[in-house]
């Protein structure tokens, strides 16, 4: 395969790449995700966007090959839950990923399949690395957006399923002293 070395340009602040790609998600893309299914009906009549990937992808099928992106996570709540994205499992188990924050404030939500679960901090400058085996879910807990950028191999595939139909074990809501961690009480463990 032939790589074409190329130039591009993020902006910090807002997230945007010139001339990249864009996968726009609204709440009506991801209402299941969301535990409170009132919150989600109260706010779909605007269907608001809850967060854009700008991204550069290599043809898929080789681990050497890179794709880049920046996510940006607008800041909110559906209900108690921050907003987030949808979190997926890497379908290649060996295709890890490596994230950057460069604005906001975030929490990085990960677990395996075995049931081990973790909560990095996101704040501009962190850099998360994230191994294969692990789903990831990115919560912005701030009041601006969660600005990130992302590197991961072109054959790494998404398993969004997964997290559709049993969730993740840990979830971030706003508690009364600000973000806080609880278990998923709707949480389908695999083992
Ligand atoms: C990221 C994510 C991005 C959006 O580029 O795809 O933040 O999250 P969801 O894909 O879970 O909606 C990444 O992890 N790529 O592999
Ligand atoms: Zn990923």
């Amino acid at each position: 395969m032939h790589e074409i070395p190329y130039n591009a340009h993020i902006n910090f602040d807002s997230g945007v790449i010139d001339d990249a790609q864009v996968t726009e998600r609204r709440l009506s893309d991801m209402a299941a995700f969301y535990h409170d299914q009132e919150a989600v009906q109260r706010l779909l009549d605007d269907d608001p966007v809850l967060y854009r990937v700008y991204y550069i992808a290599q043809e898929a099928g080789s681990p050497s090959l890179w794709n880049t992106g920046v996510s940006v996570i607008e800041p909110g709540r559906v209900g108690d839950e921050y907003i987030m994205t949808k979190g997926h499992y890497h379908l290649n188990p060996e295709a890890p990923e490596v994230y950057l924050t460069l604005s906001g404030t975030g929490r990085l939500v990960l677990q395996t399949r075995q049931g081990e679960a973790k909560v990095l901090a996101m704040t501009p400058g962190a850099m998360n690395y994230i191994p294969g085996e692990w789903a990831h879910r990115t919560v912005n807990v701030g009041d601006e957006p969660l600005v990130f950028f992302a590197v991961w191999p072109s054959d790494a595939g998404y398993d969004y399923d997964t997290i559709a139909e049993r969730g993740f074990a840990r979830l971030v809501i706003a508690g009364d002293d600000g973000p806080q961690l609880i278990d998923n009480p709707a949480f389908i463990p695999e083992s």
